[in-house]
């Protein structure tokens, strides 16, 4: 039976959305390579891009079907961010509202999983598919102390965004992409972007699960480092790729970062750095 039939029939597939542009080609590389590599169940990958060479989709895809992964699909849909381009920008793009496009793109599937590309996946996705419900419209992990304070949450009542498993029908049926747009609108300072929108319009609605689905790294005396209880290892502000020796040096997570990122290239460690400092440099000259 040929590959295509196979995910037509329906037979148990878990459906995975990450958004990126040509400049986050790296990291969405180690964030589905990664995902792929651990996932005990075929994956149908939807990238949202931004924008992406035919080379970047290259390395995406082999890195997705390297040798033995299960087999897994990726499919790339252009999209334009132009319409969220009134609001508050992140990078300079609007690619992170993108995810409020997916219950109208993927309008044949009940849920889906959205990752951010700034991440690293250590544990099998199949488990935290397991855990949709369809009570809720979403299932989260609780977000920091900082960020829920700043958002004016108690604490564990806040959420990160950046890896959820999105309830597609009952986002159609109440119009939560709607209504966080609505909310925007009104709030052009909105502090984390969609995530303050969707705290407030999915508030009570959601699950919350393990927060190893998504942790982010620890300060210690040797600069940042991953804690011991992570499946989903979210960079945030710490990328490994903005790469400066004199923030924290060449430490363990970035090197392990660079170690995947070559290996699913098929391209060397050091080659990479080199690139990255390259492209670093020639971004900050730009500004
Ligand atoms: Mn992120």
């Amino acid at each position: 039976m040929d590959r295509q039939s196979d995910f037509a029939e329906g037979r148990k597939v878990i459906t995975v959305a990450l958004a990126a542009n040509e400049r986050y080609g790296n990291p969405l590389v180690v964030a589905a390579g990664s995902l792929a590599e651990n996932a005990s169940e075929r994956v149908r990958f939807v990238i949202l891009d931004g924008g992406m060479s035919a080379r970047t989709q290259d390395f995406v895809r082999n890195a997705v079907n390297a040798k033995g992964n299960v087999r897994h699909s990726v499919d790339f849909l252009r999209i334009n961010d132009e319409e969220f381009r009134g609001f508050r920008l992140m990078d300079g793009n609007a690619m992170t509202y993108t995810r409020l496009l997916l219950p109208a793109l993927l309008k044949d599937d009940e849920w889906v999983l959205y990752s951010d590309a700034d991440v690293m996946w250590k544990k099998d996705v199949a488990k935290l598919w397991a855990e949709r419900d369809d009570k809720y419209s979403a299932v989260v992990v609780a977000d920091g102390e900082k960020s829920a304070t700043l958002e004016e949450f108690k604490v564990g009542e806040y959420f990160c965004a950046g890896i959820m498993l999105t309830n597609l029908r009952v986002w159609r049926d109440e119009n939560v992409s709607a209504d966080c747009c609505a909310w925007l609108k009104d709030h052009p300072d909105a502090a984390f972007w969609d995530q303050s929108a969707l705290n407030r319009v999915l508030k009570g609605k959601v699950k919350y699960v393990d927060g190893g689905w998504n942790t982010f790294l620890e300060p210690s005396p040797h600069g940042y480092v991953e804690p011991e209880h992570c499946h989903v290892l979210h960079y945030a502000a710490m990328d490994p790729w903005t790469f400066g020796f004199r923030r924290n040096g060449l430490c363990a997570y970035k090197l392990d970062w660079f170690r995947k990122l070559a290996r699913y290239k098929r391209t060397t460690v050091l080659g990479e750095i080199v690139a990255a400092k390259i492209r670093n440099w020639r971004e900050r000259v730009r500004r």
